[in-house]
């Protein structure tokens, strides 16, 4: 596109206006920085316009610098430049924000004179998501308007913030200066309104050009040094809140054009780092991840029906209720039922304790649950998931009756994690209509969902399973069956590694702690005893046993033996004290040790050293090589698909990217030395051989 279509010049009276035109959503590519400089030469050389509104087409105000530029060399004009240009602006800018103003958008808002809104507008600087801090004076203009301790928060949180919440606290600088000068109703005629505003000002003669830049910033009685470390202790390793924390108080008292200097120093250092590249690889991927080659066209759900009431059924008919859906939900009797309601309501006034949602929207929401024991309510369901017992013979005899009860285009989803769907869907007529849907627990908050194809699964069902996820607000990854589909297969993999790391003489704390301090956000082992190790072993003890594996899971084994099974019988690999925070504090056990010793000894398994190091590269190889084996296997689309099941249903840090964004920055000849030390060791059955050229397709 050329400067010329992407930033078009009209004027209304005595008012020029700066129109942007560049969808999706208005991003600040080279065309729109370089319309920008021109547009406003252009206006600020007519003599006629006194005033000049920036607005944008389609569906947002600028939404930020282009993420399509990150990974090429930067480009003139640099957006610095265009928002100091826009300030030094002659005649006043007025920015006309709707939708979503965010980084270098809301950059570009802040360096005009005036900014007015929709009521239901929401800006933000989330550049830390991304592992960089605003780099075109976000940083040097907000807090001289809203004060050093809202723009720390502001900055280094990259939260979004509705326009309504920010001018309700009535937020201004002492000299006056307000983030918004003028808030429209939602959904109305932004631009008519922002005109016969601009207007009130020219008649009135109070038209002025207010300079962000030339104020001070307000940071009476704010303790930089508390607030600092308070961020720095949140961040838990990532970089980016803690350089904008000590940018905005290194900045503080230096001019405009200074503050600037340090500000993109900062900026571009981070953009050169692991950090970044890794959170921007995981915005772009998220994005993909919901994209097939599916030609058909979804179908409208509405009214979903939800089979099961305990913790996974009732979470998932909260998040179905949350999302607008009208929702039957199904239990075998009316105790089971009553328990399935009391946990969605739970659910809901959680949400309601923490300001989520208001009492109004929670009504709302529940207004739209139907609770019974008669299936024959399903009947106008488009789509049904099943959460009941992970039992084969159980899951196909409901199949048989949902098959009886729910239209012939109803959608039968299961929410197995394990069981092999293709069973499942030969016992109905139409095998077409059953897909998987496995949701992550807690499933009202986990993002993730893996829509499982099947191998009669009809693409339609596949791809309105898809929208249906994005409508629930969370991300979905089309997968194959497989045991475990992609992320439980690779996590048992993961789970083998660790469990094979203690046999050999690993601590349980020593793991734990080593993944931690990597960044995981919990310990493989704690995780176990929170989730009970015995779910694991009863889905393990279903397959056959890997001879060639004599230590598969044994100390999970010998936990289950001895009735350990975790936070719910007081003890697992950690004891659980009900003095110490009502048993939810892991205590070391050296009970579990000598367990595990003991069968060690008993399946003649040497012991080893280990040290942080050795234990995060073992548990990151058995990801990158199960990850890339179901790749190869065609159990996922695209190999970045699996960082996206990483990211979101395990807990992997947003900041390292996910496994095979670690295999890349590791680097294949590494990993192959360290794949044939293993193999040498535990055999080829545990570490087959890999195609890590397979790598090479990952576009970082
Ligand atoms: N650049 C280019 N394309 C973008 C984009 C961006 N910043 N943001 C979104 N898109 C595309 C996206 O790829 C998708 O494309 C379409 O828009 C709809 O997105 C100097 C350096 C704006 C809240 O971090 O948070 O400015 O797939 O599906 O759910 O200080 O996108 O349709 O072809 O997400 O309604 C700061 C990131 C950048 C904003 C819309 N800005 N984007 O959400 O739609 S860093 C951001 C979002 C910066 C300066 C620094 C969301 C959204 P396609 P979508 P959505």
């Amino acid at each position: 596109m050329n400067t010329q279509q992407t930033v078009t010049i009209s004027k209304h009276n005595h008012i020029g206006i700066l129109t942007i035109d560049y969808p999706p959503v208005n991003a600040l590519s080279q065309s729109v920085r370089q319309g920008l400089i021109d547009g406003l030469e252009n206006l600020e050389n007519d003599n006629t316009v006194k005033a000049i509104v920036l607005q944008c087409q389609s569906r947002t105000f600028i939404a930020g610098a282009d993420i399509k530029e990150f990974g090429k060399p930067p480009t003139e004009p640099l957006l610095p430049c265009v928002v100091n240009r826009i300030e030094d602006s002659t005649k006043p800018v007025v920015a006309a924000i709707f939708g979503t103003s965010l980084g270098g958008g809301f950059e570009v808002a802040l360096a005009c004179h005036y900014r007015v809104a929709l009521a239901d507008a929401k800006i933000g600087l989330p550049e830390v998501n991304l592992g960089l801090i605003p780099g075109a004076g976000g940083t040097q203009r907000l807090p001289r308007i809203v004060g050093a301790q809202k723009a720390l928060e502001m900055v280094t949180s990259g939260k979004h913030y509705g326009v309504s919440e920010l001018a309700n606290k009535d937020i201004t600088s002492d000299k006056g200066l307000t983030l918004f000068d003028a808030i429209f109703e939602a959904n109305s005629d932004l631009l008519a309104q922002t005109l016969v505003y601009v207007e009130g000002l020219i008649n009135s003669n109070n038209l002025q050009i207010k300079r962000v830049g030339e104020q001070s910033v307000n940071d009476d009685n704010f303790d930089w040094s508390k607030a600092i470390t308070t961020i720095s202790k949140k961040a838990r390793g990532k970089e980016a809140p803690v350089v904008a924390a000590n940018i905005l108080f290194d900045t503080k008292a230096m001019g405009i054009k200074d503050g600037m200097k340090l500000e993109r120093e900062a900026f571009l250092t981070l953009r050169q780092s692991e950090q970044s590249a890794a959170l921007r690889y995981a915005f772009s991927i998220e994005k993909i991840a919901a994209k097939t080659d599916f030609k058909e066209t979804p179908l409208a759900i509405n009214n979903v029906g939800v089979i099961g009431g305990g913790n996974m059924g009732s979470g998932i008919a909260t998040a179905f209720l949350a999302a607008g859906f009208n929702l039957t939900l199904i239990e075998q009797n009316q105790a089971a039922l009553d328990s399935g309601v009391e946990r969605i309501k739970t659910n809901f006034k959680r949400n309601l304790k923490s300001g989520r949602i208001n009492q109004k929207q929670m009504d709302t929401c529940l207004d739209n649950l139907i609770a019974t024991t008669d299936y024959h309510q399903l009947g106008q369901s488009e789509l049904v998931v099943e959460a009941i017992f992970e039992d084969l013979a159980v899951k196909k005899q409901l199949f048989a009756k949902l098959e009886k009860v729910c239209n012939a285009d109803c959608i039968l989803a299961t929410n197995t994690s394990y069981l092999d769907i293709n069973a499942i869907a030969d016992v109905i007529k139409r095998p077409q209509q059953v897909i998987g849907m496995h949701f992550f627990s807690p499933a009202n908050i986990m993002k993730l969902v893996e829509v499982v194809q099947a191998d009669k699964s009809s693409k339609v069902a596949l791809i309105s399973a898809m929208a249906v996820v994005k409508k629930l607000n969370k991300i979905s990854v089309l997968v194959g069956v497989c045991f475990g589909f992609a992320g439980n297969r690779m996590y048992t993999r993961y789970g083998r590694e660790i469990q094979q790391m203690l046999l050999e003489g690993a601590k349980i704390e020593q793991i734990d702690q080593a993944m931690t301090t990597w960044g995981m956000a919990m310990g493989p082992l704690a995780v176990q005893d929170l989730s009970g190790i015995d779910i694991g072993h009863n889905a393990r003890s279903a397959q056959p046993f890997p001879e060639y594996d004599p230590g598969y899971f044994r100390a999970a084994a010998t936990m289950v033996e001895n009735n350990r099974l975790g936070r719910k019988t007081g003890q697992g690999f950690y004891r659980y004290d009900q003095d110490n925070n009502n048993g939810s504090k892991p205590e070391v056990d050296p009970v579990a040790a000598d367990l595990i010793r003991a069968k060690a000894a008993e399946l003649g398994i040497k012991s080893t050293e280990f040290n942080d190091e050795i234990i995060v590269e073992r548990a990151l190889l058995a990801l990158i090589s199960e990850g890339l084996s179901l790749y190869k296997e065609g159990i996922v689309q695209r190999l970045s698909d699996i960082d996206v099941v990483w990211l979101h249903g395990y807990g992997f840090p947003r900041h390292k990217g996910g496994p095979m964004f670690q295999a890349i920055q590791i680097g294949k000849d590494n990993i192959a030395l360290m794949l044939e030390r293993l193999r040498s060791q535990q055999g080829s059955k545990i570490w087959p051989e890999v195609d890590l050229s397979l790598l090479d397709e990952l576009s970082l």
